[in-house]
């Protein structure tokens, strides 16, 4: 097989997409391509020792002729230096705006013919394809990328509907690394976090935006208290962290739930868990339900986006309205108190993350996309 040479761009901070971006060029490094990160910072879980991974830092000085410094075009800039210096064979972009349009310039700057795949990850449709001053953005990435991919069935839909692009757009769901997210043994960490041990755990994981919800996890969690005795387990850290942990004194709840902060442990945090809340208004995919269904944890979440392809209701979790905070703590209750349904749901999110988001699957998807994109040429 010929060995291809590719540029990756993606944000570098923790994120789905960043994990995403991270783990795909690992395991392509390892099947022997040579890939090169062209972004601000070392992306999260950058391999720095892999000796077919290498990173291009984009940098920009605060000229005081600019009031907002231009990183796209520093970017592009820094794309074009590469795909001539490095001789690429194909660029892959996660996030239509600004990367899918940074990709764009740097192709033209580097008056090159090279492809681009893009990578839509969900806020780049949901959110700013809805906004009439990006929109155009957003079809100007998709149209001169050369693939376009979307994360889950439900994205792609989605991006048809609004943006209505004329080239290829097709769905490629995300993945995991089984060798981190597997049931692993948590030691003492139930004891360590103040929980005992006949006590239930919920556990949501998220970066803290508005869009996942998370009162609407505590006002649920609050009704499943009334039922069984249980601790609130949130991980992560995010722009909402603040007003949840004030919303938590306010409900009189701060001996149930537990604020951890952004963890590296989550195979062990999920392996104390009994089950997940995921209630967000919007989600793509929802990387971290793969993460536990890997993990043996069922999940309870919003029958929204992308989250109905990755949780089979009734059979690895269940699937609840968006807002619908009674019907998430009874769906809670009836799991935790029924060993023998928990124990089936855990096995089963086992099969569904194996089965049908297997990485091996995931990644022989994508370098068939990147031979193809490399032949076009
Ligand atoms: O959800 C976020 O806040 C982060 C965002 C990201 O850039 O990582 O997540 C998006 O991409 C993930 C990886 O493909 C998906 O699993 C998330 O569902 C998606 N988030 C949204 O659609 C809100």
């Amino acid at each position: 097989m010929e060995r291809l040479k590719v540029g990756v761009i993606c944000y570098p901070s923790l994120g789905g997409s960043g994990v995403v971006a991270t783990e795909l060029g690992k395991m392509m490094a390892d099947k022997g391509h040579e890939m090169h990160y062209i972004s601000s910072g070392k992306p999260f879980r950058f391999l720095d020792v892999h000796p077919n991974i290498q990173f291009h830092e984009v940098k920009i000085d605060g000229y005081a002729v600019f009031k907002y410094p231009p990183f796209d075009i520093a970017l592009a800039n820094r794309i074009a230096q590469v795909i001539e210096s490095e001789e690429l064979d194909l660029l892959h972009v996660h996030y239509a705006v600004p990367h899918a349009v940074s990709a764009a310039l740097g192709k033209d700057m580097a008056n090159s013919d090279i492809g681009i795949i893009t990578t839509l990850h969900g806020t780049d449709v949901t959110i700013l394809g809805h906004d009439p001053g990006l929109r155009n953005t957003v079809r100007y990435g998709i149209e001169k990328s050369t693939i376009t991919t979307a994360v889950s069935e439900s994205l792609r839909q989605e991006t048809l509907a609004l943006i209505g692009p004329e080239k290829e757009l097709i769905t490629i769901y995300n993945f995991i690394d089984e060798q981190k997210y597997r049931p692993v043994d948590p030691g003492t960490l139930k004891a360590d976090l103040g929980i005992g041990i006949d006590e239930k755990v919920i556990i949501h994981i998220s970066n803290f935006r508005k869009v996942k919800r998370i009162p609407d996890i505590i006002d649920s969690f609050s009704l499943v208290r009334k039922e069984l005795d249980a601790k609130l387990v949130l991980v992560g850290d995010g722009p909402e962290r603040m007003d949840m942990e004030a919303l938590v004194v306010e409900k009189n709840l701060q001996e149930h739930v537990i604020f951890t902060g952004k963890r590296d442990d989550l195979p062990e945090l999920l392996a104390i868990s009994d089950v997940m809340f995921h209630l967000s208004e919007k989600e793509a995919f929802g990387l971290v339900l793969l993460e536990a269904l890997a993990c043996g944890v069922p999940c309870i979440a919003t029958d929204i986006g992308g989250i109905p392809e990755v949780i089979d209701e009734g059979v690895n979790g269940y699937l609840v309205p968006l807002g619908a905070v009674q019907q998430a703590a009874d769906r809670a209750i009836v799991l935790l108190k029924d060993e023998a349904l928990q124990k089936s749901f855990k096995q089963q999110a086992k099969v569904t993350a194996a089965e049908k988001f297997h990485s091996s699957t995931i990644v022989d998807q994508y370098e068939k996309l990147y031979y193809e994109v490399a032949r076009r040429r």
